[in-house]
């Protein structure tokens, strides 16, 4: 009976959240592949976040808390990306503000994940969460103020790959990577693929960012388009790593 309620109540918060998209003022136009992606990318994110939730329900035990943050995760960038979709296909304008306020907020989540699959096998210590935070911070702060103009583009730049960097340096080699070693077969592969994703994945909004701001004149169009496949990619192909290894732990 409670799991019933459990449901009809996230269908009433889902369709809650989506009430944004259904007072849209401006119109897609079918050439504006950007903002095709906006669209695609704002669906996904909710669909995303249903599949983690119901997911959560079933497996139950030590993975649904993991479940239950992949699922914040993608309910925090769908409704980002409604507000983002808007925007750009209102004005052609990057929506840099939300686009940061989101990662602001999902980014620090994914680096709970690191230490919630480790913590549930009881392998890891706190710290491990506050050094992956503070690279984080220093990693988007630098891309916000280059982004906006507080700094130089390249001086932004330089600041958010040291953050970058810190964070590669901590789960390849340092704590995070020393913790993972003593845990469970299905966690250190769930954990190896996730700084995987850290690694490729996450190089992708680099890449945006110089496209965007580094080669002469700002293009907005491949800076929105690459960071929105780059989001894609990190948001839901992370929170499967962690779906398959809770299927396969449980
Ligand atoms: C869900 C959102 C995610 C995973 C966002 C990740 C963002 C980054 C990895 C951004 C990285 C950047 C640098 C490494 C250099 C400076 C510019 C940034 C902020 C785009």
């Amino acid at each position: 009976m409670s799991k019933f309620f459990n449901k009809i109540s996230l269908m009433a918060f889902l369709s809650f959240i989506m009430l944004p998209s259904m007072s849209q003022a401006a119109t897609l136009n079918p050439g504006d592949l950007v903002g095709i992606s906006f669209w695609v990318i704002s669906i996904a994110m909710v669909a995303a976040t249903v599949f983690f939730l119901w997911e959560a329900m079933r497996i139950g035990g030590k993975w649904s808390t993991s479940l239950t943050v992949a699922a914040l995760v993608t309910l925090i960038a769908a409704v980002h990306y409604f507000y983002m979709r808007d925007i750009w296909v209102a004005s052609g304008d990057s929506p840099t503000v939300y686009r940061y306020v989101d990662w602001i907020l999902t980014v620090p989540l994914q680096m709970v994940e690191f230490y919630l699959i480790l913590a549930a096998v009881g392998v890891v210590a706190g710290r491990v969460f506050w050094h992956l935070l503070i690279g984080t911070l220093i990693m988007l702060l630098g891309g916000y103020f280059g982004e906006t103009g507080v700094l130089s583009p390249v001086v932004g730049f330089v600041i958010g790959m040291a953050g970058w960097v810190y964070i590669l340096y901590y789960i390849f080699s340092g704590e995070a990577a020393k913790s993972a070693e003593n845990a469970p077969a299905a966690v250190q592969s769930a954990f190896n693929t996730m700084r995987l994703i850290v690694l490729v994945g996450w190089a992708i909004y680099p890449l945006g960012y110089v496209l965007g701001y580094m080669m002469g004149s700002v293009d907005a169009a491949s800076l929105n388009g690459i960071y929105n496949v780059a989001d894609f990619v990190n948001k839901i192909a992370f929170g499967l790593m962690i779906w398959s290894a809770a299927n396969s732990q449980s």
